[in-house]
C-alpha cells in the first residue's frame, strides 16, 4: 500500500514538473528570412546577425544541425588546447565556442546570445553556426576566415534531429516520425532544406578557405580526420598528443563529459530523459527508422534534389 501511495505522487510531481516546463517553456514558431525558416528569436535579431563583424582569426565550424557540430567543436578545442583537457573543461561547448545566431531570452536560467558572447570573447576564437551558406554574414568570406563544414548523411541527420526535436523544447513540436520525415524532405525546419545546406556550402567550398568533412568519414577514421583538422588549422600535434584526443572525442568518452554532453546548459529546454543529446552516436541509424516505403519516397526525392550536385553520401560504413 505504502508503494502505490508513493508510486502516485511521483506520478503526481512528475506531471506537475511537466506542467510547469509547458507553462514556461513555449515552442518556437518558424519565421523566413530570406526564405530559410529560423527560429522567431534568431529572425526578431537577424539584422544584427547579419551585420555581424568576423576577424581574420576567428575559425567558424559550420554544419546543418546534428550534423557532429559538438564533436567536432571538441576536436577543435582539444586541438587548440594541445590536448590539454583541462583546459578543454574551462567551460561548456556552448560557452567556450558562441553559437553565433543563436538567442535565447526566456526562462532566464537559458538566457544565451551568441553575439553578445562572441563579441566580448579575446581572439582567437572559434564559433559555430548553422546557417546555410547563403545567409552566412558576409564579414566571415571577407575576412577570409578558416572555416570547417561538417555534413552528414540524409537519413541519419533527420534521425537525429527528430530525436533532438522531441528532447529541445526550443525547437517547434516535430509530430509524428511521419510528419517530421515530410517536414525534413520539404525544409520546413529550423534552418530549412539540409539538401540546399550541404550543396550550397560544398559549392562555396570552392572559392574559400573551408575544409569539408563528412561524420561518416570521422566515424570510419577519427585519427585521419582529425590529423586534417589539424593541419588545416596549421597546427602540430604529437603522436601522444594525437591519441589522447582521439581518445578524448569519442562518442563514449564525450557521452560522460559534463562540458561537452548538454546536461549543464538549457535547464528546462533540454530533456535528456526524453532523447540524450549523446543518443547513439552511429552511422545507419535510419535502418531503425525507415519503413520499407518511407525509404523508398525518400530515396526517389533525394535523386531528384541531389541530381545537380557532385557530392556523395555514405548512409552506411
Ligand atoms: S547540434 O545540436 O546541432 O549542435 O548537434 P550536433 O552536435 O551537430 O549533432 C549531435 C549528433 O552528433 C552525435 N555525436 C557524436 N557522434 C560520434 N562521436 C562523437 N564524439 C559525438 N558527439 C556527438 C550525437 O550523438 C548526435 O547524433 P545522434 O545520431 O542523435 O546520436
Amino acid at each position: 500500500m505504502e508503494f502505490v501511495l508513493i508510486d502516485m505522487f511521483s506520478l503526481a510531481m512528475d506531471k506537475m514538473k511537466d506542467l510547469r516546463l509547458e507553462e514556461t517553456v513555449i515552442r518556437s514558431e518558424l519565421f523566413d528570412v530570406d526564405g530559410v525558416p529560423l527560429a522567431e528569436p534568431i529572425a526578431r535579431i537577424w539584422d544584427q546577425v547579419w551585420k555581424f563583424k568576423a576577424r581574420p582569426d576567428d575559425v567558424l565550424i559550420a554544419t546543418y544541425a546534428k550534423a557532429g557540430t559538438t564533436w567536432t567543436q571538441e576536436i577543435v578545442d582539444m586541438i587548440q588546447q594541445n590536448g590539454d583537457t583541462e583546459k578543454c573543461k574551462r567551460e561548456t561547448t556552448y560557452k567556450r565556442h558562441p553559437f553565433l545566431e543563436w538567442y535565447c531570452a526566456e526562462p532566464p536560467s537559458a538566457r544565451y546570445s551568441g553575439l553578445e558572447l562572441a563579441e566580448a570573447m579575446p581572439s582567437p576564437r572559434t564559433m559555430k553556426t548553422h546557417l546555410p551558406v547563403q545567409l552566412l554574414p558576409p564579414s566571415f568570406l571577407e575576412q577570409n576566415c578558416k572555416i570547417i563544414y561538417v555534413a552528414r548523411n540524409a537519413k541519419d541527420n533527420l534521425v537525429s534531429y527528430y530525436h533532438f526535436h522531441r528532447m529541445n523544447k526550443g525547437l517547434p513540436d516535430p509530430g509524428t516520425w511521419e510528419e517530421f520525415v515530410q517536414k525534413f524532405m520539404t525544409g520546413k525546419v529550423p534552418w530549412g532544406s539540409w539538401y540546399d545546406h550541404v550543396k550550397g556550402w560544398w559549392k562555396a567550398k570552392h572559392k574559400h578557405r573551408i575544409l569539408y568533412l563528412f561524420y561518416e568519414d570521422m566515424k570510419e577514421n577519427p585519427k585521419r580526420e582529425i590529423q586534417k583538422i589539424a593541419k588545416f588549422l596549421e597546427k602540430d600535434l604529437s603522436e601522444e598528443v594525437l591519441n589522447k584526443i582521439v581518445h578524448n572525442t569519442s562518442f563514449e568518452v564525450m557521452k560522460e563529459n559534463p562540458m561537452a554532453n548538454y546536461t549543464k546548459d538549457f535547464e528546462g529546454i533540454m530533456d535528456h530523459s526524453i532523447s540524450p543529446f549523446m543518443r547513439k552516436g552511429i552511422v545507419a541509424d535510419w535502418k531503425n527508422h525507415f519503413t520499407v516505403a518511407q525509404n523508398k519516397k525518400f530515396d526517389e526525392d533525394y535523386e531528384k534534389k541531389m541530381s545537380d550536385t557532385s557530392l556523395v553520401f555514405r548512409m552506411e560504413l
